[in-house]
């Protein structure tokens, strides 16, 4: 079916000879090259994008299209850093318009969730000082002895970066004291844009693009999983993504320890970049389905709902896009307070099951690391407590 589908836009008279020849390499499952990317993002039409990135992504899924039941954890919204795009982060010095939990407030935060079947509990924020490299053992710990079977994901490169250098231990060292205490993956933030010169007028001072891979790369040799994103639509020219982009396929090659991929549109309310105007929904399309062309490494896309909103996620499931998230439960406040569309992010498995309904796809509940829960295809929800839980196979996607 979706192979006919490239053949039509080989058929398009008006395609230029890169762009058919970057559809063919698609269509062999051939690598695109770092200068084909950028030509894609200059010169590619919408609907052949969308075409060529739903191919691969019907290749890789069929129409499965996965989520999670998922909430947040902000320890902090103080920070040492000051990146001009967070709107989210008070300075040490305003810390008093700022929340900082201790371990007992974020076990009360966790254990509300007893009983529900949630399967990760996601854990980042700011950067201080107090919550330290025993702060974050000891909070593994007790989630773990509290729950142990709810997966932590938890703390970026930015994170771990700042508190081995103040505990003086090396990456390798405190990472595998971090899996130890009940560290299970680590989410995709901090990774902004890689090029330094974008990186230090955005992140100015957090972990440099160096350490952000290094981080990942010895966690993955460590054995465990972890996300990458990309924050695009600020300053940063389309050879800066692809110069992203290409870290992370590297590293991809090396380790294969990347799941998914997440793109973070700038959303520009509240922070020092408020002046500059946010990319239209048209270049969010054309980024996810970018990305999941030049990433073929990379086995899964996600569309963060609570960013760019329901409706533009149900799109996106068309460009590429194979994962949307999870339920969230308001738990999160990085977006909104910097202007996102879902201000109180949050839906039932049931509404993020007909979001995917509605645009055709086929909903599959994943645990973090993609295990497959529960296939919603014909789900009765009336059914709901009695279902049982636990990995289940699905069908073969007939390539
Ligand atoms: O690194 C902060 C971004 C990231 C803004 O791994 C902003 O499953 C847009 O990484 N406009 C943290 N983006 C969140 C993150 C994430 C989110 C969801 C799932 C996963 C995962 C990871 O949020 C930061 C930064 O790139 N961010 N402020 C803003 N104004
Ligand atoms: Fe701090 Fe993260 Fe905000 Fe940067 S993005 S100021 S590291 S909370």
């Amino acid at each position: 079916m979706n192979r006919n589908s490239i053949q039509t836009v080989l058929c398009e008279s008006s395609l230029d000879s890169t762009l058919r020849l970057i559809a063919e390499k698609v269509e062999k499952g051939e690598r695109i090259s770092n200068e084909d990317c950028i030509y894609l993002y200059e010169k590619a039409p919408l609907g052949y994008l969308g075409t060529l990135a739903n191919y691969i992504r019907e290749q890789k899924h069929g129409d499965n299209t996965f989520f999670n039941r998922n909430f947040h954890v902000e320890p902090t919204n103080v920070c040492v850093y000051t990146c001009t795009f967070c709107a989210y982060s008070r300075l040490i010095k305003n810390r008093d318009e700022g929340w900082e939990l201790s371990i007992e407030q974020i076990l009360d935060s966790i254990k509300k969730y007893d009983g529900q079947t949630v399967t990760e509990v996601h854990i980042t924020g700011g950067v201080v000082p107090k919550q330290n490299f025993d702060f974050y053992t000891e909070l593994f710990r007790s989630i773990k002895k509290h729950r142990p079977e709810l997966h932590i994901k938890a703390l970026t490169p930015v994170e771990y970066h700042y508190i081995f250098k103040k505990a003086k231990l090396s990456y390798e060292e405190g990472m595998r004291q971090m899996i130890e205490s009940g560290l299970d993956s680590m989410p995709g933030g901090g990774a902004e844009i890689f090029y330094p010169e974008i990186r230090d007028q955005i992140a100015g001072g957090k972990c440099s693009a160096d350490e952000w891979l290094e981080l990942h790369e010895i966690f993955h040799k460590l054995g465990k999983r972890s996300n990458a994103t990309m924050l695009y639509g600020h300053i940063e020219q389309y050879w800066h993504r692809v110069d992203h982009l290409r870290q992370l396929r590297e590293l991809q090659d090396k380790t294969g320890g990347f799941q998914t991929f997440i793109p973070l549109k700038f959303r520009n309310k509240n922070n020092q970049l408020s002046h500059l105007p946010e990319v239209s929904a048209i270049e969010d399309l054309r980024n996810y389905a970018i990305s999941r062309i030049y990433l073929d490494n990379f086995d899964h896309i996600k569309a963060y709902w609570p960013m760019i909103g329901r409706t533009l996620a149900q799109l996106s499931l068309a460009f590429g896009v194979d994962d949307i998230d999870g339920t969230i439960d308001d738990t999160t406040k990085i977006y909104t307070m910097a202007g996102s569309e879902e201000q109180s992010p949050s839906l039932t498995t049931e509404e993020l099951v007909n979001l995917i309904k509605e645009v055709g796809r086929h909903p599959i509940e994943r645990d973090t690391l993609y295990n497959v829960l529960t296939d919603f295809k014909d789900y009765d929800f009336s059914q709901e407590k009695k279902a049982p839980r636990g990995f289940i196979e699905l069908p073969v996607i007939q390539k």
